[in-house]
């Protein structure tokens, strides 16, 4: 290693430490930890290597730091994050521009030089007293044209413990990636924290996304979407490269749903976040390869998928053992798993939708609580948090596909979108074509907002393709990017819409939360030509015969012909409105491809039409 980074880095770790840096042979990597050091100034600092030692070191010092603390079950851990720390912060989540780059009005960004100045003036020295840990892992799987590396420099042991229950081991595989191999890198400080541990100057809390250098800046936060580098951060940065390179990096869940026969057919789906994503991924009895982040690529004529991680950060509000039976057995049962932000009483851990009573006392994100406090606001505090969530590896799940780490991937044969929509769509329908999927499934996901992201909850926004607030190139670019892919298949997936969340006149869900299962089995029929659908103005719709045979068969159910018709009926003028907002809502934006007015009108004209010959609200049987 090189004596400028040597002098920087003997006095704060140790030979086994310093070896393992070296072992890289990366100069570049050894410069990224010189200058985290050299700005940061932790007390010490540990390099970890893909090693077990390594591993459970990392998991012990967040026992020691008191960032975890052991809960009644083997191996259960819980965390808290500060108070206004509890969702990712789109505000102060900016990209730094080089000079000269546009990346298009949307996106959130500063001018680069001013925003690097401001992040590492508050990481300088915001590692004093503390520990730096510096983790390697591979995004996608190892040895795969899917594959990426990452180094991230954290002090919190939280965040990378976390990061090994959901990512691969990356340091050998950065061994082989060669001097001009590209890498992600992320440095993150909690910065100071105050006397509950949690970090203090969230006034200061900063991601900042430098896309010249392939690196993330996070600060004095400690929330999973804001600091585990490899998540959301990484997500960005890979937007940008899929965009270089020809493919597609998605917030996608991927999954294998069983048919007639041995049948698996491959599907991945884009949902906001709490919009159900997770629970259709782990359907019981299905295959689940990943709920949050999948990476698409055409490989011999063929869309193929991995999921980037190997655990799932999963929101574990109203996970119960009748909705959610698979996770919830996994979250009642000794093995790894970090909570967070939940309720703890009796070093056990509740939350909201458990379905078991929760204790009126506990300790939880805002520390001690009991029922009925409020916040400075005068809103009562909820024993957990709305996004309160679940870490654990997706090996611990008794329905992970084996292919998890297929270096090919898998095939995708269907796309889901989906959001939450009271009023507009039906539960599911299937696009015309890709164009048409693309345009009015995917780019056109409205969603009312949730405690996902800090802000008000159930205002309806667009949410491209779910990914939005993740987009890193120039809208327009993006949707392009989507209609390219077909060419570059010989049969592209066929893409659907679901909406679980649409409902009644008197304002009641029209569906139960495992309807879904039925809806996912129908997709499954029509990628395999095995059974009709109705043309209706906006796409192709069920049957209510196949999905009478369908709720027997998945769920044991009656499906009246009632419900069918309150769920499956066209709400014309309802989509017409859509139509008015997305044509505001695209209006707005530079250089979209021309197809996706040309594909909103003619949506609009089989509508209208619809609308003059039977009116506002259209049964599926009357198409
Ligand atoms: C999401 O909010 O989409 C998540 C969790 O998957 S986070 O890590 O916050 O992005
Ligand atoms: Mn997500």
């Amino acid at each position: 290693m090189d004596a400028r980074y040597t002098n920087v880095l003997r006095d704060k770790m140790d030979e086994a430490s310093l070896a393992c840096l070296e072992a890289l042979q990366d100069e570049r990597v050894h410069a990224f930890v010189a200058d985290a050091v050299r700005l940061c100034r932790p007390d010490s600092v540990k390099v970890c290597s893909d090693s077990a030692e390594d591993r459970a070191y990392v998991r012990r010092r967040a026992i020691e730091t008191g960032e975890e603390t052991p809960l009644a079950i083997d191996g259960h851990t819980v965390h808290f994050d500060g108070f206004h720390d509890q969702a990712r912060d789109k505000a102060a989540t900016k990209y730094l521009l080089p000079e000269g780059v546009g990346l298009g009005a949307e996106l959130n960004s500063t001018e680069r030089e001013a925003g690097l100045k401001e992040v590492r003036s508050f990481l300088d020295g915001a590692m004093d007293g503390k520990q730096m840990y510096v983790r390697f892992f591979c995004l996608g799987p190892a040895d795969s044209r899917f594959s990426i590396s990452c180094v991230q420099c954290t002090d919190s042991a939280y965040v990378a413990h976390s990061e090994d229950l959901l990512y691969r081991p990356g340091y050998e595989h950065l061994k082989g990636l060669g001097p001009d191999g590209e890498f992600f890198r992320f440095l993150h400080s909690a910065g100071r924290l105050d006397e509950q541990n949690t970090s203090a100057d969230i006034d200061k809390r900063r991601i900042y996304i430098d896309i010249l250098e392939n690196m993330v800046y996070s600060v004095n936060t400690q929330y999973g979407g804001n600091t585990i580098g490899l998540k959301k951060l990484a997500l960005r940065l890979a937007i940008r490269k899929a965009d270089r390179e020809g493919w597609l990096a998605e917030h996608m869940f991927l999954m294998g749903v069983r048919g007639p026969g041995k049948r698996i057919t491959y599907f991945t789906g884009a949902f906001p976040s709490m919009c159900g994503k997770t629970s259709t991924a782990m359907l019981p009895g299905e295959l689940i390869v990943g709920d949050d982040i999948a990476y698409l690529r055409a490989v011999d004529g063929e869309m193929r998928a991995v999921n980037v991680e190997s655990g799932i950060f999963g929101i574990i509000e109203n996970v119960n053992a009748h909705d959610d039976p698979v996770i919830h057995d996994c979250l009642t049962r000794r093995g790894e798993i970090i909570f967070s932000n939940i309720l703890v009483s009796g070093d056990r851990p509740y939350w909201l939708g458990m379905g078991a009573k929760i204790p009126g006392a506990g300790t939880n994100y805002s520390g001690e609580w009991h029922e009925g406090v409020t916040d400075s606001g005068g809103n009562e505090i909820t024993p957990s948090h709305h996004n309160a969530r679940y870490t654990v590896a997706l090996g611990a799940l008794g329905n992970c596909d084996p292919r998890l780490d297929d270096p090919d991937g898998v095939p995708v044969a269907g796309i889901m979108y989906g959001g939450r929509d009271s009023d507009t769509s039906v539960p599911v329908k299937e696009a015309f074509d890709w164009a048409h999927g693309v345009i009015t499934m995917g780019a056109a996901i409205e969603s009312e907002t949730t405690a996902a992201t800090l802000g008000s909850a159930g205002e309806r926004k667009f949410n491209m393709m779910s990914n939005q607030d993740f987009l890193a190139i120039p809208f327009g670019k993006y949707i392009q990017n989507h209609l390219d892919f077909a060419g570059k298949v010989e049969r592209p997936p066929l893409i659907f819409a679901t909406n679980y969340w649409l409902k009644g006149a008197d304002g009641q869900w029209l569906n139960g939360k495992l309807d879904k299962h039925v809806w996912l089995k129908w997709m499954e029929r029509r990628v395999h030509g095995q059974t009709d659908a109705i043309e209706g103005p906006t796409g192709l719709l069920p049957k209510y015969e196949d999905l009478k045979a369908l709720f027997r068969e998945i769920l044991g159910k009656d499906y009246s012909r009632h419900d069918y018709l309150e769920q499956f009926s066209i709400r014309v003028r309802k989509n017409l409105d859509k139509l008015d907002r997305l044509r505001d809502h695209f209006g707005a934006m530079a250089d979209l491809p021309p197809l996706v007015a040309e594909t909103l009108a003619a949506q609009r004209r089989r509508l209208e039409a619809l609308q003059a010959a039977k009116g506002d609200l259209v049964s599926p049987l009357d198409l």
